[in-house]
């Protein structure tokens, strides 16, 4: 079945509401806090107070003999068990040929640590106060070392002393380009105008709902384990435990992630306290649960964004992009967690040619190792800071040469597909002139220089700002992945069990964790069985129950793992073609199926898809010789390109010069996701996206001290959280350009507001701020911040 015919189906493209919001609506869900486990035991992580020491000496003689106390770990018994580091899922190898460095991410800090949250020891007792109160009594002797936060004092080395690994002394993990350097310098040596800039792309910590938890169970009977978590990826996250860390068999560590309250990236990874909550289960066999606090969650999640750019775009006299230029360091954090190095190159450098035809680019990226926190994906991952940098410097193209932020896009926009960027990716469709008119007619743009004027008259600025952002979604296809570096597959898996009585499971390895799969993978299934969709269940999070997955990331799920089920019901319809067509005494060539029967072509036999399923499993009347009973299909699918939604985003913002307060007053998105599967749920991940990316552009900045690496933005009084009433009511627009490489036309919606709204913010505010003379912005725009702006530029 093509894209188009799919698209016509029932269900599809209905606002079905939420399946799943019944039990988390009336506090019946299941998160991983909500799983007790008999005789449970509760571990608590002392952690280190310094960004950078060597470790002297640890005590927990008095922690061991606290009330209830179970079982002290450090990082001497990780060693003594032979108990590995974490790994890292891509590996880079850098423009000098060499692998990226890779030292050694021990579960519990050994020698050293390497960031204020750092892992020194693990306790575990009767209950959590128990084991809190050991904690403390561990005596740690720390040599404090200096300490490096900043990525651009790790790129300057202006740090003496603070090399973090011995196996990277100048702090770098890689430096990597890609891109024909001396093409783009020529191109720049004849170009009629050249715009720069420099950018910081704010670090942000995810803050999802639920914080990370985890409950380890050791089975002795048959030494096997069970892992509840907060995880994005149970299958990804088991592989790496046992295959990697642990050096334990697959079958024997089922890892379940339940009900998952948000995770935005930062619950895709392995982390330390999964694997220490797993290994200490079976050394006191007994089940032992963490869950973070919101400090911890602040420390020791993993981060995003945190880039330093200097770009340069060259152009010609009409203001068409001839070259682009860009350098990037990029801060990775203490250790390299799970993806953190797809993040500045694979998924960044890929994304520069934006929805524009700039025939040459060169990037260059030096990626550091600094006392913080690691840095990993965080919603968009890579893709938000190409955009942020592309398109702040596209609006400062067409200020520079006089030309409208609109007119300089369209000058430039791709128009025929598809289109090869000479940056590797190869976009299969869109209309990116269709997303820019919609969006400037719902936005009222022609209305601006009114509401401009009436700003004025109250003595506050007006200003529009234009983000035109592509993205590319579920990463692929595995082969060329792993030619680039990936350490892991990319394709998904599924399987559809059809039961006797024609309702319908379906096991998938995406997991859901906010966004709605249960509802809109089952219209999906719905859909193409012609059958109600309460008759779906979609099942997921379960190593023991789902054959296999590699997670929800990347807003893969409905175009990899909606496939991967696609596919595993076309073997479904298949086979029951032959079931109907022993029933119906034709040839299996002559049935078709649609709406949920089967007939036999240019007759008027026919019978429904509950009789064809009561058949494959009470197989009376039935094609033994030739045909297995049963109606239970399972299918891989592995993507032969990424999906490339894309859109134009309209920001208005109004300031008081007087405070520096800066009001988002209109905001209009229009994105093309292909075929979409229901509108309200996409609706729902665009107004989530915008909300992240509108929060990083007006008030979210994760801040370090720059000479201790004390985390001083480690709580929600210090680190600003947007609010519903932050926003004005997004305005939303729909083009639609099927994706081409799948079955149902969809692109992935689940990062868009995130990647295109921060530049079409900052746009906004420079362009209120130009009349004051101000060129330069970096995020976030706090009123101080906007203030302060104002105030240089005066001066
Ligand atoms: N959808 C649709 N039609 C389309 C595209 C998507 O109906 N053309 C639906 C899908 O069926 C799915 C939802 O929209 O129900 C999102 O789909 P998709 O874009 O495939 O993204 P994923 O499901 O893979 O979700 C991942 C994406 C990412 S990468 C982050 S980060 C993120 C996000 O989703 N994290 C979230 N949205 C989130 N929403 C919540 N509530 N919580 C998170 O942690």
């Amino acid at each position: 079945m093509g894209a188009s015919d799919f698209s016509k189906l029932p269900y599809i493209g209905e606002s079905l509401r939420r399946k799943e919001d019944y039990r988390f609506l009336t506090g019946a869900g299941q998160y991983t806090d909500d799983v007790v486990l008999a005789a449970q035991s509760h571990a608590v992580f002392l952690r280190s107070p310094h960004a950078h020491a060597r470790i002297a000496r640890v005590d927990t003689d008095a922690a061991r003999a606290a009330p209830g106390v179970l079982g002290v770990f450090t990082g001497a018994d990780v060693a003594a068990d032979k108990v590995n580091g974490l790994p890292c899922g891509w590996l880079i190898t850098g423009t000098n040929g060499e692998p990226m460095k890779e030292p050694p991410h021990p579960i519990l800090a050994q020698d050293k640590v390497r960031y204020v949250g750092d892992h020194v020891a693990m306790v575990v007792a009767q209950t959590q106060q128990q084991a809190r109160d050991a904690a403390e009594l561990i005596a740690v002797d720390y040599e404090v070392l200096p300490a490096v936060v900043s990525v651009c004092d790790a790129a300057s080395g202006a740090v003496a002393g603070a090399a973090l690994h011995d196996a990277a002394p100048d702090n770098n993990c890689f430096k990597w380009a890609l891109g024909d350097q001396g093409a783009v310098d020529a191109a720049f040596a004849n170009a009629a105008h050249v715009t720069r800039i420099d950018l910081v792309n704010n670090r942000l910590i995810p803050n999802a709902i639920e914080p990370r938890a985890a409950i380890a169970n050791y089975h002795r009977a048959n030494d096997e384990y069970t892992l509840y978590v907060s995880n994005q990826n149970p299958h990804v996250e088991r592989l790496l435990m046992t295959a990697f860390v642990l050096g334990l068999p697959e079958h024997k560590v089922r890892v379940i992630a339940p009900d998952v309250g948000g995770g935005f990236g930062s619950k895709i990874y392995l982390y330390a306290e999964d694997v220490c909550l797993t290994w200490a289960s079976k050394k006191l066999t007994r089940s032992i649960k963490w869950v973070a606090d919101r400090s911890e969650s602040f420390l020791c999640d993993a981060h995003g964004r945190d880039h330093v750019s200097h770009a340069e775009m060259a152009l010609d006299k009409d203001g068409r992009f001839l070259a682009l230029r860009v350098h990037t360091d990029a801060n990775l954090g203490a250790y390299l967690s799970t993806f953190a190095s797809a993040v500045p190159t694979i998924l960044y450098a890929t994304l520069l040619a934006g929805q524009y035809t700039t025939p040459l680019i060169h990037v260059q990226v030096d990626a550091w190792f600094t006392n913080t926190a690691p840095v990993d994906a965080y919603r968009g991952a890579g893709r938000p800071e190409a955009t942020y940098l592309l398109e702040r410097l596209v609006t400062r193209c067409a200020w520079e040469l006089g030309l409208d932020q609109d007119e300089i896009r369209r000058r430039n926009f791709i128009s025929t597909f598809p289109h090869q960027t000479p940056v590797a990716l190869q976009y299969d469709t869109g209309d990116y002139h269709a997303c820019m008119a919609q969006a400037q007619q719902l936005a009222d743009v022609a209305g601006f220089d009114a509401r401009k004027a009436a700003s004025a008259a109250k003595g506050l600025l007006r200003g529009i700002g234009y983000s035109s952002y592509i993205e590319a979604c579920g990463l692929a296809p595995s082969n060329i992945a792993g030619a680039l570096g990936a350490r892991a597959g990319l394709f998904e898996c599924g399987e559809v069990r059809v039961h006797p009585t024609g309702s319908v499971s379906v096991f998938t390895g995406s997991h859901s964790h906010g966004q709605g799969h249960e509802t809109t993978f089952a219209q999906v299934v719905a859909a193409r069985l012609g059958i109600p969709v309460e008759n779906v269940d979609i099942v997921h999070g379960d190593t023991g129950r789902v054959p296999f997955g590699m997670g929800t990331y990347g807003s893969r799920s409905i175009s990899v793992g909606g496939t991967a089920i696609m596919k595993a019901l076309d073997k479904i319809e298949a086979k029951a073609k032959k079931i109907a067509a022993h029933l119906m005494e034709a040839s299996d060539a002559d049935i078709d199926f649609a709406n949920g029967e089967f007939s036999v072509r240019g007759t008027d036999r026919k019978i429904p898809f509950g009789q064809v399923a009561l058949t494959a499993y009470v197989p009376h009347n039935y094609p033994l010789d030739t045909l297995e009973p049963g109606l239970n299909e399972t299918a891989f699918y592995d993507p032969t390109n990424f999906t490339f939604p894309a859109g134009t985003y309209i920001c208005e913002v109004e300031i008081d010069p007087a405070t520096g307060a800066t009001r988002v007053d209109r905001f209009t998105a229009v994105d093309d996701f292909g075929t979409i599967i229901n509108p309200m749920i996409v609706e729902g991940q665009v107004h989530g996206g915008l909300a992240q990316g509108i929060g990083q552009a007006l008030l979210e900045n994760c801040v370090y001290d720059r000479e201790t690496g004390q985390l001083l933005s480690g709580s929600f009084m210090d680190y600003a959280m947007p609010r519903a009433d932050d926003f004005p009511l997004f305005k939303l627009g729909h083009v639609c350009t099927p994706c081409t490489h799948n079955p149902l036309g969809t692109k992935g919606c689940g990062e868009a507001g995130a990647i295109g709204a921060p530049p079409a913010v900052i746009n906004a505010v420079l362009d209120a701020l130009r009349p004051l003379g101000v060129r330069d912005f970096d995020m976030p725009a706090s009123p101080h911040r906007v203030w302060q702006a104002i105030q240089n530029a005066k001066a």
